[in-house]
């Protein structure tokens, strides 16, 4: 495909000063519009290309025009659209791949994004490989039918274009990693994309403060205009409260590794992941790692990261969301890590199309790779942690009266008055509680002056009532001894009409109640086909009591 061959030399093995020379002699690329993507002109003389040994890669025309023809022969399931642009104004291409492709159906969305890294190619030939499955198979392999059907999946083939040119400008690599972003007056402020995600950024030593160091951070989250796109699009799939993308790789070179959150703390549970979805990211990683031979392990067990994509797309939006590094194991240079020969591709893309497939796959139901429970428990039409805003809405018919202490989806903090009161949160870190934060003295910040109320999302129940799973929550309700039957805390169902039923009760006596996380089961099968929403509401109804209310956890098993 290359104009102007280059020789066939294999690259010389010492990196350390070939990087420096790149680091600090570089010329500044200047920006380039898109070539109209065409097959016919795959390449200009102008665009830097892989030598004539590696022409089996894709350099960044030869990428798009991929992208676009693939668009172009299967028009009803490939769809193809740009996220953003670069920091020097490349399109940053996204195809999006399922049935009836022009509209947006109420199906499991997939992530699957390449080429953060400049020089890791290989993550660009899998994103193609994976597009290639998905639309040329469509039709004569079955899982990949059920799947293009059944799921959305959004392709992202290069979120560093500038990059991955600039790494093609060597001789014949630049061995380049980061961005190309500079400042308006031109300083290199050439970032790690994989370190300017907003969640924990520059936390906990896995990051760069330094402008030349490979893993640099940027000067704040979100300053490279890679990720913002990223962020931006990963956002708008917020549909009525609820993330759509249940499932994410991220393609990176190399080890051989299938990586899960976090990368920023050793701890495997930390407060800021629920046991639910650590245990699920450990059935998910080790079920594609049995599939495609690689190692299956917590991303920091690698190194620590901060400001990396997966911790954010866990934390920010409870996506399970993994990190490949392709092949191969690890090699002692940069060269034998990143650069292995054209004829590689091939058989190691296809390695991994069963994992890949079943990521896709599990996008319904990620817990199911656990177990039929799991699945049961947390794959239901409601299933909600509070981790995340999931659509509740507070005093949604203008009737409270609470003063104080109102109910909020937040990190609760004990509470101690005769015994705890308020408690830490029953699942992961968040809850829903009557404020809070503990403030000065326990009696601070509790439920007063009446009633406070939440109401979920709508949720359709199955039209069969044998199949309409129990209604289950985690709850707390505490208060002083100079509690009435004033003061109580109830769950009630909203029917479609608007009636509500109270469903579970609990008042207020004067004893000294301690805070205690209960789970409640409770039958719903009189709502089958309805679309319902569940109400919490608690109530201070004397004067000055000590009034807690939680909840925690609120499921509608499947
Ligand atoms: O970003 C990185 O440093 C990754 C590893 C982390 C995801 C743990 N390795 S890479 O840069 O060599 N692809
Ligand atoms: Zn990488
Ligand atoms: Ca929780
Ligand atoms: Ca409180």
């Amino acid at each position: 495909m290359r104009l102007t061959p280059r020789a066939p030399v294999r690259l010389a093995r010492a990196i350390g000063p070939l990087l420096l020379a790149a680091a600090v002699a570089a010329p500044a690329v200047v920006a380039t519009p898109v070539a109209a993507p065409s097959t016919s002109a795959r390449t200009s003389a102008a665009e830097p290309d892989f030598p004539a040994y590696d022409s089996g890669y894709h350099n960044w025309t030869e990428t798009v025009a991929e992208i676009m023809q693939a668009a172009a022969d299967h028009p009803d399931i490939v769809k193809v659209f740009s996220i953003g642009k670069s920091y020097q104004g490349r399109d940053i291409w996204m195809a999006k791949v399922s049935d009836n492709v022009n509209t947006d159906e109420d199906e499991p969305e997939v992530l699957i994004d390449a080429l953060h890294h400049a020089r890791e190619h290989l993550t660009t030939e899998q994103a193609l490989a994976i597009l290639h499955w998905l639309s040329d198979d469509y039709g004569t392999d079955p899982t990949v039918t059920r799947l293009v059907d059944t799921r959305e999946t959004f392709i992202v083939f290069a979120l560093n274009p500038d990059g991955m040119r600039y790494d093609l400008t060597g001789d014949p690599f630049r061995a380049w990693r980061k961005n190309r972003q500079r400042t308006p007056s031109g300083t290199a402020i050439y970032t790690d994309l994989n370190r300017n995600y907003g969640y924990d950024w520059g936390c906990c030593g896995g990051s760069s403060a330094n402008k030349s160091a490979e893993t640099y951070r940027g000067p704040a989250p979100w300053s490279a205009p890679e990720t913002r796109a990223l962020r931006d699009f990963v956002n708008s799939r917020v549909i009525n409260g609820v993330q759509q993308i249940r499932t994410h790789i991220t393609l990176h070179t190399n080890g051989e590794l299938i990586l899960w959150p976090y990368g920023h703390t050793k701890t495997n549970v930390p407060r800021d992941m629920t046991v639910q979805d650590h245990d699920a990211f450990v059935a998910l990683g080790r079920a594609m790692a049995a599939r495609n031979g690689y190692t299956a392990e917590q991303s920091s067990d690698l190194y620590i990261t901060d400001g990396d994509q997966i911790d954010w797309l866990y934390f920010q939006h409870r996506i399970f969301s993994f990190t490949f590094e392709l092949y191969p194991t690890e090699k002692p240079t940069v060269w034998g890590d990143h650069y292995p020969d054209d004829s590689r591709i091939a058989a190691q893309t296809a390695r991994n199309r069963s994992a890949i497939l079943y990521l896709i796959d599990h996008a319904d139901c990620p817990y199911a790779a656990v177990d039929a429970a799991a699945a049961n428990r947390n794959c239901g039409p409601l299933y909600d942690d509070f981790e995340l805003d999931r659509g509740w809405t507070r005093d949604p018919y203008g009737t409270d009266t609470a003063t104080a202490g109102r109910w909020e989806r937040g990190i609760p903090a004990p509470t101690s008055k005769s015994g705890p009161k308020q408690l830490a949160a029953s699942s992961g870190q968040r809850a829903l509680v009557t404020g809070a934060a503990a403030g000065s003295r326990p009696a601070a910040n509790d439920l007063d002056g009446g009633r406070t109320t939440m109401r979920s999302r709508p949720v359709t129940l199955d039209a069969d009532p044998a199949k309409v799973g129990q209604l289950s929550f985690y709850y707390l309700f505490a208060h002083a001894a100079t509690s009435t039957s004033a003061d109580l805390f109830r769950v009630q169902i909203e029917a479609q009409d608007g009636t509500r039923t109270t469903v579970f009760e609990q008042r207020g006596k004067p004893v000294d109640r301690d805070g205690a996380w209960t789970q409640v089961y409770l039958s719903i099968d009189a709502w089958a086909g309805q679309t319902v929403r569940v109400v919490v509401q608690a109530v201070d109804g004397g004067a000055g009591n000590l009034v807690e209310a939680g909840v925690d956890d609120v499921r509608i098993r499947r």
